[in-house]
């Protein structure tokens, strides 16, 4: 049995299903308007939601030297992918093996295993050898083989459909208020306290957390951020830095959080950050004082972007 065959033959739901398949970085919300017509699609024919989701990027494969940072984690997305009502979450990896499975053996492994009624699919998906499985060839497919196949048009976004790489050249600019336009949500990242240098508390008077990213995980561009940390389950506001601190040569590069009115040793904890706005450029102090004083109008800065937020509510 080729390796597809062995991942979903460990799956047995207890009902038919509708299915989607792709990488679904991010959830983004074009992904969450896809899933939504999937889960309407299965809801209306009394089946079970499902999504198959590729594990690492089948550009990796078949682009070697290709490596991707990641909007979510697996963890990330499949929560996220739950809160839109997916049942079953069917990760697959993607392998030279699988680019090489024609698209009916495909089709006929995710009918066998996973009870395939329908795909609900995007206009450009495609699936099988040399992407053979588009949706002219799924719809006429299903016809013969008994599934529904259903095309959802792209999201868009002034002309561009939402993208995962979109998402990503935003973060890299910094550009938060694209990011949150495309994502429908803040962009987060979580990570474990590890200890610093201590120079934040014991030079500046503003310690911080610094935090351990997952290694591919894509972190926004460099500067000072007003952002929302999470701490089991609590949420405080937090004013981050991000970046190498220009003003001590030679500092690591950081992702470091100062957590606004919370005294409590948190090293070890895992602190979800969500960020909000960015504030400015790091800047290269003359003196510390400088540095503090920068510092001091930041957290007024977060606070304000805070209560507004308050107001909008
Ligand atoms: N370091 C810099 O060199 N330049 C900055 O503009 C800068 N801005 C910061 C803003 C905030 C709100 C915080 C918490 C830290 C900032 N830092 C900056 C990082 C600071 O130098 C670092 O936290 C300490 O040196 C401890 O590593
Ligand atoms: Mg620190």
């Amino acid at each position: 049995m080729n390796l597809l065959g062995q991942e979903l033959h460990k799956y047995r739901p207890a009902k038919d299903a509708y299915l989607s398949i792709g990488v679904f970085d991010g959830v983004h919300k074009g992904h969450r308007h896809l899933l939504e017509v999937l889960a309407n699609q299965s809801n209306t024919n009394g089946v079970l939601t499902g999504v198959v989701t590729f594990i690492n990027h089948p550009r990796e494969v078949l682009n070697p030297g290709f490596s991707q940072s990641w909007l979510t984690t697996a963890e990330e997305k499949y929560h996220l992918m739950k809160e839109v009502g997916i049942d079953l979450i069917v990760p697959i990896a993607f392998t030279k093996e699988t680019s090489r499975i024609r698209a009916n053996q495909f089709t006929d492994l995710l009918q066998k295993h996973l009870r395939m009624r329908g795909l609900v699919v995007g206009p450009d998906f495609a699936l099988g050898q040399n992407r053979e499985g588009d949706v002219n060839f799924l719809s006429s497919l299903g016809k013969e083989k008994g599934f529904d196949v259903k095309v959802v048009n792209l999201q868009q976004t002034t002309n561009r459909p939402i993208s995962s790489s979109l998402i990503r050249e935003a973060l890299l600019t910094g550009d938060l208020v694209t990011v949150f336009q495309l994502l429908g949500r803040n962009y987060s990242v979580s990570g474990k306290v590890v200890a610093g240098d201590g120079r934040g508390a014991t030079v500046l008077g503003y310690p911080t957390a610094n935090l351990e990213i997952p290694q591919y995980k894509a972190i926004p561009k460099d500067g000072i951020y007003a952002a929302m940390a999470t701490i089991d389950g609590q949420h405080y506001q937090a004013t981050v830095s991000l970046g190498i601190q220009p003003t001590f040569p030679n500092s690591p590069h950081k992702l470091e959080a100062f957590i606004l009115d919370l005294n409590a040793n948190i090293y070890g904890r895992t602190v979800g950050l969500e960020f909000i706005e960015r504030l400015r450029d790091e800047l290269t102090f003359p003196t510390k004082k400088g540095l503090i004083s920068q510092i001091e109008k930041d957290v007024i800065h977060t606070r304000r972007i805070f209560t507004e937020r308050e107001h909008e509510k």
